[in-house]
């Protein structure tokens, strides 16, 4: 990240809010709460999510930088209650508990969460003191501020989406010829977040078999951003790289363990002749490619294609069928412990992968044509695309 857009989340799953603080956002930009419930709405579905989403009703309460419906140019501060709270007042208090009424510490690791290792890097002999950070459900705070992101994108005709790749090994065949508009319909009215309904049937399908195996199923997600000016980024520096910090984005969310830019790993299997994007141009439109296999970077640079990246999540750690572990306490051979879970979260993660590329986006924008206000921004904005006309 550049720094021009800059937050922090704070919060615990069964604590009694996520809340974020957004630094960097222009003066005079139009945001109300429904730009961002809708997208904290959209996380909260997919087939195979667990019952903690029977609970929460995410809405966002934003306490600060915006006055009237629009950003004042300080710092948001973004508050998401957590509904579960009340059932967990005891187990989460913030005072310590009445001798004698401690509740029961959770001393078994699960294989693939990172409870054992938080336990053992924090000194925790109680694991839910780790994963109560470490938990999927600080996404939510992530998804609000990307709602912030997301709207100053759009004032400049960016706009993001996602679809499921696959899951459990099920892949959606190569997506017939479709708009992205129909892509983002088709999408948005899947259960699973795939195009394609027949691959949206085998999918279902295979989360019931895991769920009645008391297993968890992962898988990839696709993320594409729409309307991106050439120039974002730089390859002058290895952290200014855009792809490098678009992978980091995506590989800081909760149990992803690849990342791919455009082709990704099968630009590693084809020669250049059948990877690299040939360029054309004409007089009406301008520059523009035959393909678009580099997912709209070079360089590091967006390079006006659309921004293509995806990323393989792992199944959920918390499986119903308990791998082997052993009791942090005694150290005795153990099950892992079964919390609350989801049995796949695909989906819902797509929607994470949106908000982390809107946010790398909007501090890359910010980072190029930044300014106090929109309208500062905008005729930056402007003055470079006419630049870019006559160039
Ligand atoms: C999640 C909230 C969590 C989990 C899940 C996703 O809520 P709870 O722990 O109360 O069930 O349901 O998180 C995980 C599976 C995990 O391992 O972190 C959410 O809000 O997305």
């Amino acid at each position: 990240m550049s720094g021009a857009f800059r937050f922090l989340t704070a919060g615990e799953s069964h604590g009694q809010a996520l809340t974020a603080v957004v630094e960097g956002v222009p003066a005079g930009l139009a945001l109300s709460a429904d730009d961002i419930d809708t997208d904290l709405a959209r996380r909260q579905r997919g087939y195979g999510r667990g019952g903690r989403m029977k609970i929460e009703r995410d809405r966002v309460q934003i306490l600060s930088g915006v006055r009237w419906g629009a950003t004042l140019g300080s710092p948001i501060t973004l508050q998401i209650p957590n509904r579960d709270w009340e059932n967990w007042q005891d187990t989460m208090a913030v005072a310590p508990p009445a001798p004698g009424a401690q509740p029961k510490e959770v001393t078994r690791p699960r294989p693939g969460h990172a409870d054992l290792a938080g336990a053992m890097k924090y000194g925790h002999h109680d694991i839910r003191n780790v994963l109560e950070r470490s938990s999927a459900r600080e996404t939510t705070a992530r998804v609000a501020v990307a709602g912030v992101a997301r709207r100053l994108l759009a004032e400049f005709g960016i706009t993001i989406l996602s679809h499921v790749t696959e899951i459990g090994g099920v892949r959606v065949p190569e997506p017939p010829i479709l708009s992205w508009e129909e892509l983002r319909a088709r999408v948005e009215a899947s259960e699973v977040r795939c195009a394609d309904p027949e691959t949206e049937a085998a999918i279902i399908a295979a989360i019931d078999q895991a769920k009645a195996k008391g297993d968890t199923l992962g898988g990839v997600f696709e993320v594409v951003a729409l309307g991106c000016p050439v120039g974002l980024g730089s390859y002058v520096q290895w952290d200014r790289r855009l792809d490098g910090r678009l992978a980091q984005a995506l590989c800081s969310i909760q149990a992803i363990k690849g990342c791919e830019v455009g082709l990704g790993f099968e630009t590693a299997r084809r020669p250049g002749s059948a990877v690299h994007d040939e360029i054309l141009f004409e007089a009406a439109s301008g520059f523009r490619r035959t393909t678009n296999n580099a997912g709209g970077l070079e360089g590091g640079v967006t390079n006006g294609e659309p921004v293509v990246v995806r990323a393989a999540m792992k199944p959920l750690s918390t499986l119903r069928t308990p791998l082997r572990s052993v009791d942090v306490a005694t150290k005795e051979a153990v099950e892992a412990v079964v919390e609350r879970s989801d049995v796949c979260a695909v989906p819902a993660a797509g929607i994470v992968g949106e908000a982390m590329v809107a946010i790398v986006l909007a501090d890359a924008f910010l980072e190029k044509f930044g300014g106090d206000s929109v309208e500062e921004i905008r005729r930056n904005h402007a003055g470079y695309v006419e630049s870019l006309k006559r160039w």
